[in-house]
């Protein structure tokens, strides 16, 4: 039943003495329209209520009830105040929203837009709103708008009694939720270092106070999550020194009042790669230095059996540097215990944390394995290892045998024709074995924050899947922003102007079509054992025919891609190789033999790279389901779910490349996006050099465009960012016009009736759907909260009375 016609409920024992039954439910009733009164100047006060002849019969002289009342009045009164100047508030130009038609014309040009957001960012005023969407610029430096009081302004109200800001964002997420009963999905998007993940923290934050975490256990494990998966899975690039090198989903569980539950993160496509190896100037993830300089500074290296003069080969590769700074600056050191703290507050135990703690310097132990040729007469392509201390390190604390780990490093299995042939491994081989090993391991709201759209001077494979899954995020935008809407426009009879954008769609395809798109071609070529980059290069020239790739003359290995943020020149070395990914099956079967037992379920199944196929499916098909019914069996269906046609073929997981996990985690991602109603945040990064208060006029001018702004504010003004079927609006708002007691139908009349009685102008009636801007909403659910709000306090009163 929904939430307010129990509120309606006449209270079922009438005062013994004072009224006859049937009185009794007449005066109830008369009394609650009274308390629900349409004309909203003319509704009475809480305190005027108390004079209605109902109360008086019933309220005798009952004092004590007196001061319980009060308070019960105090807390309404300040929920009323906010809806009370709603004439006032609801016509109060304010110059941060650009997409108010009485502010800016259509004819407003990205330069007006700049202009402000340079005036607003030189005041320190980072957030700016473009109809529902939230633009953010980086500040550069800490703001002291976030603190505790700031929660309490963003709390329930109106977006435009409080200048923009991401905690309003939050707020409408968490009042969405909890108005609609509905899952939300925040989905933060920029470049890199635009302040995605800064945002995706403040975000948590906010939700966490709205949710009233008041125990103070669960409060602490949520806001620790963050701080741990990103030391596991951020970096230093060479364009933010805390990179997100993965995609992280963070989905915060609420009770149906809105009180949290606890949180469940998912990650996505972790560049394992650099693990191993990282370009110049850039970092291996965070953990590896802090557990290195922790054990250092707390004089354990011995005990996981690494080396104090010089780290391991795979966090040294600037020589000297990071010795330097974990011996002169103990910051390194420090983000270690805070470490060890977040494990302690999540609640892992001892051991699981000594296990993680074996695996990380068992993987730094594995990457100080060297290999040597072994010259002989007839072995030419045998390698052996020449350190065999550092074999017996990695091989001690990953808790497996040496002999085993050497055996399985220098060789692999070939079965032909029923039989096992053991080869040898040459050094290259053997080298990119070892470096296999350190596959992911992982843990997994909706607040989407992944790596931001890359441009390097070098751009490698890494590069390309994070432009793809950024591509694959516009799109996304594309589609809840502009196709969506204008196509339920068209089949709703309303005329809106259609607003030009520029659809990625094609580019996409030129990614994910099968056969013969890029991962597709990719993923051929690494089948062909003869195959080289050149090759693939080549492969690529031939079949990608179209204006969004191409190959720059005199640079064998390169190859362009128009991205929708810029062009971004690829270098195709290692493709293959990276591509492949393989991590032998002799190998695996090694790590299974772990007494490490948090490396035997990390290895123990051929489904961890890619999770359970099954539950993505099942979100796949949910998905598909809550999507708007007329566009059901349409295109944009079609569109939204396009990396997830396909899903069979990453069934098989043996053969599995990078390319296919990386398919796949886009569709497992997208799957829980979909279902979530969507709010987007657009965070701007003002000038490339990580400086407070520079405020570069291009570079800034270069994101607003290939985000869309423009066109974003344009479809604001002429659009209606929400569209409420009739039924469900009638509903929801029926007290605003109707008798308590009245179950009106869910019909166009009555919907006019509701809006024409609130007061507000500027809707529309489609022909099954209202057309409603963002501030229609808060209004609205402003009076319901203040009808539901006087009922509450005169049903609390009324039961005190009754006993
Ligand atoms: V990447 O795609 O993961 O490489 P992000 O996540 O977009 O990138 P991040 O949130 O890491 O960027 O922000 C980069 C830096 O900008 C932070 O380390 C902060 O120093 C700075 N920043 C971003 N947002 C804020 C903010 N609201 N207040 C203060 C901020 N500093
Ligand atoms: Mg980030």
């Amino acid at each position: 039943m929904h939430p307010v016609k129990t509120l309606f409920k006449i209270p079922r024992n009438p005062p013994p003495t004072l009224l006859h039954p049937e009185k009794w439910c007449r005066g109830f009733n008369h009394f609650i329209s009274q308390c629900l009164i349409k004309d909203f100047e003319k509704r009475p006060s809480v305190t005027h209520l108390l004079e209605h002849p109902f109360i008086k019969q019933v309220h005798g002289k009952d004092m004590s009830l007196q001061k319980q009342l009060a308070e019960l009045i105090q807390e309404q009164q300040q929920l009323g105040s906010v809806a009370k100047t709603r004439h006032e508030r609801i016509h109060t130009r304010r110059p941060y929203h650009v997409d108010r038609a009485d502010k800016y014309s259509l004819d407003d040009d990205l330069d007006t837009i700049i202009q402000q957001l340079q005036k607003r960012y030189a005041d320190l005023q980072i957030y700016t709103y473009v109809g529902d969407i939230l633009i953010a610029l980086n500040p550069f430096q800490n703001l002291s708008i976030y603190s505790p009081q700031f929660s309490k302004l963003y709390h329930g109200v109106k977006r435009s009694s409080n200048p923009p800001h991401i905690f309003a964002s939050a707020d409408a997420a968490y009042q969405s939720m909890v108005t609609f009963s509905k899952d939300q999905c925040i989905i933060i998007s920029g470049e890199s270092g635009a302040g995605k993940t800064e945002s995706a923290h403040l975000i948590v934050q906010h939700l966490t106070f709205l949710g009233k975490a008041n125990n103070r256990a669960l409060r602490e494990k949520i806001l620790q999550v963050n701080p741990l998966v990103e030391a596991f899975g951020n970096a230093c690039t060479a364009i933010n020194d805390n990179s997100s090198r993965f995609g992280k989903y963070l989905e915060m569980m609420f009770t149906p009042t809105g009180a949290v539950m606890g949180a469940k993160i998912s990650e996505y496509l972790l560049e394992k790669s650099r693990v191993v190896k990282q370009a110049v100037g850039e970092k291996n993830f965070h953990i590896f230095y802090y557990i290195y300089a922790g054990l250092y500074h707390q004089k354990k290296l011995s005990e996981y059996r690494l080396p104090d003069k010089k780290p391991p080969r795979y966090i040294d590769n600037e020589t000297g540097r990071v010795m330097h700074d974990i011996v002169t600056k103990d910051s390194y050191g420090r983000q270690f215990e805070a470490i060890q703290h977040c494990f302690r507050i999540i609640g892992f135990t001892d051991e699981e944390v000594y296990s993680v703690y074996r695996i990380l310097t068992g993987i730094l132990n594995t990457g100080n394995i060297e290999f040597a040729a072994i010259s002989s007469q007839h072995q030419t392509d045998k390698s052996e290892v020449p350190n065999p201390e550092a074999l017996d390190n990695a091989a001690a604390l990953l808790s497996i045998g040496s002999e085993e780990l050497q055996e399985a490093l220098t060789s692999h299995c070939v079965v032909t024709r029923g039989e096992t042939i053991i080869r040898t491994n040459t050094v290259d081989k053997a080298a990119d074995v070892r470096d296999a090993i350190n596959a992911e391991s992982g843990m997994n709201v909706g607040i989407l924050d992944i790596f931001g759209f890359e441009n390097f001077t070098r751009n490698s494979f890494e590069q390309l899947c994070i432009n793809i899954a950024n591509e694959q995020i516009q799109f996304y935008f594309n589609q809840h922003i502009f196709a969506l809407e204008q196509m339920e426009y068209q089949s709703e009879g309303i005329d809106a102007t259609t607003v030009e954008y520029e659809d990625n769609r094609p580019l996409l395809d030129m990614f994910l079509q099968k056969p013969m798109g890029l991962l597709s071609l990719l993923d051929e070529e690494s089948r062909f054992p003869q195959a080289t980059d050149l090759t693939l290069v080549d492969k690529f020239e031939d079949n990608l025919r179209c204006k969004y790739f191409w190959r720059p003359k005199g640079v064998e290995l390169s190859f362009g891609i128009q991205h929708y943020a810029g062009k971004v020149l690829y270098d195709a070395s290692a493709f293959l190789e990276k591509n492949r990914d393989t991590l032998p099956a002799d190998v695996v079967v090694v790590l299974r033999t772990s007494e490490n037992k948090l490396l035997q379920q990390l290895f123990s199944s051929p489904l961890t790279k890619t999770g359970n196929l099954a539950q993505a499916r099942a979100r796949v098909t949910a998905a598909s389901r809550s999507l708007p019914p007329q566009l059901s069996a349409g295109r944009i269906k079609v569109d939204t779910m396009e990396v997830m046609r396909h899903p069979e073929e990453t069934t098989n997981m043996k053969r599995q490349t990078m390319a296919s996990y990386f398919r796949y985690s886009l569709m497992d991602l997208l799957s829980k996006m979909v279902v979530g109603q969507p709010h987007f945040i657009r965070c701007i990064k003002p000038n490339d050099d990580r400086e407070a208060l520079m405020f570069s006029h291009e570079r800034v001018l270069l994101q607003l465009r290939y985000t869309g702004i423009l066109e974003t504010v344009k479809i604001r003004q002429k659009g209606y960012s929400h569209r409420i079927l009739f039924e469900e609006f009638v509903k929801r708002y029926y007290y605003l016009a109707f008798k308590a007691h009245e179950t009106p139908l869910g019909s166009r009349e009555n919907c006019l009736a509701i809006l024409e009685k609130s007061k507000l102008d500027n809707w529309i009636l489609g022909k099954t759907k209202v057309f409603l801007k963002y501030y229609h909403i808060e209004q609205l659910n402003l009076f319901l909260r203040e009808v539901i709000g006087r009922v509450v306090v005169m049903q609390a009163y009324i039961k005190g009375w009754l006993g």
